[in-house]
């Protein structure tokens, strides 16, 4: 049976997610964040070198890193399911939104939550300092950034009914923790409309929920 290493509250609730839509069988096992840092525990350390999460493991078969994951799970058990045929123009937009959403979306977003933290974290002394750089920062360089990708998730979603096409695919599964955590933090989903739409339909969709009964705690749902 597949193995899924799932950290609470993280990017992996979209492998439960997956395996859910696939009909799969699978196997959660936990790992709790640290409470204060956040960070994943050093068990994780022993399933993969960087220790985060996701993992699978299916037979001998060990995969990390969710787009990768994603592809392996298509490719041995979707037969032909959840992604549009290659060599169309939505697999080619397949493709990058599966490519983007860790490459490209993620970082920002990151970098909007470690700025955000930097202040709160700092020696009382060092508390004015640390917060002007961090507004600075945020100011100049990440929220002009993520203005622009929200911007351009809200139009994408105007050219098709979701992100590779008009039929539901696993790019809209890998889209869906940067368009969760932007909502969170990134943006006012009152706002954007069509980001709205994806993430009331996305949430209503059955196998999301069975994966959330799964995964456990989940702030972005
Ligand atoms: N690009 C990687 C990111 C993996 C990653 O950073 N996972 C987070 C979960 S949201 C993690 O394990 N964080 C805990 C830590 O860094 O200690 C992927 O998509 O698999």
């Amino acid at each position: 049976m597949i193995k899924v290493h799932h950290l609470n509250d993280s990017r992996s609730q979209r492998v439960l997610w997956l395996l859910e839509e696939l009909g799969l069988d699978y196997e959660v096992i936990r790992y709790e964040r640290d409470a204060s840092s956040r960070l994943a525990p050093p068990e994780l350390l022993a399933i993969h070198p960087l220790g985060k999460s996701p993992v699978i493991e299916d037979g001998g078969v060990k995969v990390a890193e969710t787009g990768a994951v994603v592809e392996y799970l298509l490719e041995t058990y979707g037969a032909g399911r959840l992604r549009p045929a290659a060599g169309t123009e939505d697999g080619r937009r397949f493709t990058y939104w599966l490519h983007y959403a860790e490459g490209s979306a993620m970082p920002p977003l990151l970098l909007k939550l470690v700025f955000a933290m930097l202040p709160r974290r700092a020696p009382a002394l060092l508390k004015p300092l640390v917060n002007s750089i961090a507004a600075k920062a945020l100011k100049s360089f990440v929220d002009p950034q993520l203005r622009t990708h929200v911007g351009f998730w809200e139009s994408e979603l105007g050219r098709s009914e979701w992100f590779a096409g008009d039929q539901f695919t696993a790019a809209d599964i890998m889209m869906s923790f940067p368009v969760e955590a932007g909502a969170d933090r990134a943006f006012d989903a009152a706002t954007k409309p069509r980001l709205k739409a994806f993430l009331d339909k996305i949430h209503a969709r059955p196998a999301y929920r069975r994966a959330l009964e799964r995964g456990g705690a989940y702030s972005y749902a």
